[in-house]
């Protein structure tokens, strides 16, 4: 992998870092990727005097031109990868086998795994959370979707533990700078494919841009501040 970055970088001429996707975001110095693997188990090449956490402010990570890490500051601005698993096939083998080891639940109708975590966190650390383990805050895509968390709310409603209000849990869309509302992959709800407010919603009540679903099933917008249940999505 790593030798196949290296030759990228040099057809596109890049000198500087690249990041890879892994951060110590959630806990400081434990850098894991972001489906979760603890890197600290994972034979990596540092840079000479890396990791060293300049100024207390590098959480991520980067790959230099010959291949050595070094944390970074994730504020930087870097060239990155992406990569994305070749066959539809290929795929749900990868994330069928990340949901086993994360304990998320498979899901026919949809064809996502998900994951309701009942201990009570701010929409950017639930965000950090759900990535963390190779998925991403849960986006309801059509009606069936909008049942199907309704129900595994219900049935993990008596775990919620620390939230600021558990008539509610934190999911994978919010409102931009622009004033729209739109998912956490940047498409608005109506192309997303379901954009049904919980009623008297969006009210905004005392500041609410982060979304989150309602034990109705239906959208509600939640102080992006206060700790709330969460429910995680693995889609292939
Ligand atoms: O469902 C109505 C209302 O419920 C709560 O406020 C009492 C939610 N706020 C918090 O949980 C902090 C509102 O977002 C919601 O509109
Ligand atoms: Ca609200």
């Amino acid at each position: 992998m790593a030798q196949a970055m290296l030759g990228t970088m040099k057809v596109h001429k890049l000198a500087s870092s690249v990041f890879i996707g892994a951060t110590g975001i959630l806990s400081k110095g434990d850098f894991k990727s972001l489906d979760g693997t603890d890197l600290a188990n994972t034979a990596l090449e540092y840079a000479a005097g890396e990791p060293n956490n300049a100024n207390n402010a590098e959480d991520c990570l980067a790959m230099n031109e010959v291949g050595a890490l070094e944390d970074v500051s994730c504020s930087r601005l870097l060239p990155y990868f992406c990569r994305k698993e070749s066959t539809k096939k290929c795929r749900v083998t990868h994330v069928k086998s990340l949901c086993k080891n994360h304990g998320y639940q498979w899901e026919s109708h949809t064809g996502s795994c998900y994951k309701f975590h009942g201990a009570a966190k701010t929409w950017r650390l639930a965000l950090a959370t759900c990535h963390s383990e190779g998925g991403h805050l849960a986006i309801i895509n059509n009606e069936i979707e909008s049942k199907l968390l309704k129900k595994i709310y219900k049935e993990h409603v008596e775990n919620i533990d620390g939230a600021k209000e558990s008539r509610h849990a934190l999911i994978g869309f919010r409102r931009w700078d622009d004033g729209e509302w739109a998912t956490i992959h940047g498409e608005s709800l109506v192309n997303a494919g379901f954009s049904q407010w919980s009623p008297s919603e969006p009210n905004n009540s005392g500041g609410e841009k982060c979304g989150s679903i309602h034990d109705n099933g239906l959208l509600n917008d939640a102080p992006c501040d206060e700790p709330f249940a969460f429910i995680c999505e693995i889609s292939p």
